[in-house]
């Protein structure tokens, strides 16, 4: 996308932005790309060293829990010493400018609770949470790593990541929060996401069928970046704070 191009897309979406009433974010793997957590799909991205097959689903689980542990352990180790980039602080920011604002991250790795985002749905769950396979009790612990096969405080069974996996429904409260904010903004932004997951994939055009208007930040073009009112190409880092 050509320089200017990019300068007036901006433009609009940051007079869309200060004229919004009520704001939702989506966000994916790309706005952390620039703190150092490496992508599902892009290159070095997650799952080409692993498939996603093998390993973040309950069958994977079920079949052998200590290579899913220790495939959440290594994203543990890598992602603790990690901080938000500007992408992510930006939206903290803007959070606490307009007079609604609604973060939903397919994200786990906690990056924008850091950077000082408060009203934020975890549509994928969360890294540093564990929910036990028998008492369903969910906790946050931090420890690095965890015990290879690590054991419910309360009952003794085995725990798992509290994160959504391939074949699994995301809790029906954290989807209906989600579609009660895009139900209700007036702008959307989706920010860093390969449109390639569902049900997230689909909450920008939802948004659009709902009346609002909605940008697209992405280094690539996405499926849906042609339906979308803005798309802007450029790194997240880079281009939230200059709406701000
Ligand atoms: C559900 C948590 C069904 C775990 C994740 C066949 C078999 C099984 C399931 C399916 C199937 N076919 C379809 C499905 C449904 C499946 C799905 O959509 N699969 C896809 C892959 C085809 N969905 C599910 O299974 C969901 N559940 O549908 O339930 C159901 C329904 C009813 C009743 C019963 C069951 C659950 C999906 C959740 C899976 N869990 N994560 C973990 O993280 O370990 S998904 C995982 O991918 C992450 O959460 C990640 O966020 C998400 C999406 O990836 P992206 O965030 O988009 O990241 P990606 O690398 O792809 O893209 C990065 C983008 O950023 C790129 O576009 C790049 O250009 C851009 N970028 C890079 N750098 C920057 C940048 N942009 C800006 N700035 C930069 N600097
Ligand atoms: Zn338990």
């Amino acid at each position: 996308m050509a320089e200017q191009e990019t300068e007036a897309c901006i433009k609009e979406l940051r007079e869309k932005l200060w004229g919004a009433r009520d704001v939702a974010v989506l966000t994916g793997a790309g706005i952390s790309a620039e703190s150092g957590v490496p992508t599902f799909r892009g290159e070095g991205g997650l799952w080409k060293q692993f498939r996603a097959v093998d390993l973040a689903t309950p069958e994977a689980f079920s079949r052998d829990p200590k290579l899913v542990w220790e495939f959440y352990n290594w994203r543990r180790e890598l992602v603790a010493p990690l901080s938000p980039n500007p992408g992510h602080f930006a939206l903290a920011e803007i959070e606490r400018r307009v007079p609604r604002f609604t973060l939903i991250t397919q994200n786990i790795d906690g990056l924008h609770e850091k950077a000082g985002s408060r009203n934020i749905i975890e549509l994928h769950g969360n890294l540093w949470r564990v929910r036990c396979t028998r008492c369903e009790t969910v906790t946050e612990d931090r420890s690095i790593p965890l015990p290879e096969l690590p054991a419910c405080e309360s009952c003794g069974s085995l725990l798992r990541p509290h994160v959504v996996w391939f074949g699994e429904i995301l809790e029906p409260q954290v989807l209906n929060a989600a579609y009660d904010a895009i139900g209700g903004c007036d702008l959307m932004i989706v920010i860093g996401t390969s449109g390639t997951v569902q049900p997230a994939a689909s909450m920008g055009v939802q948004a659009k069928r709902n009346g609002a208007a909605v940008a697209e930040i992405n280094l690539e073009p996405t499926p849906y970046s042609d339906v979308y009112n803005i798309s802007i190409s450029g790194k997240s880092g880079e281009m939230l704070p200059q709406l701000l």
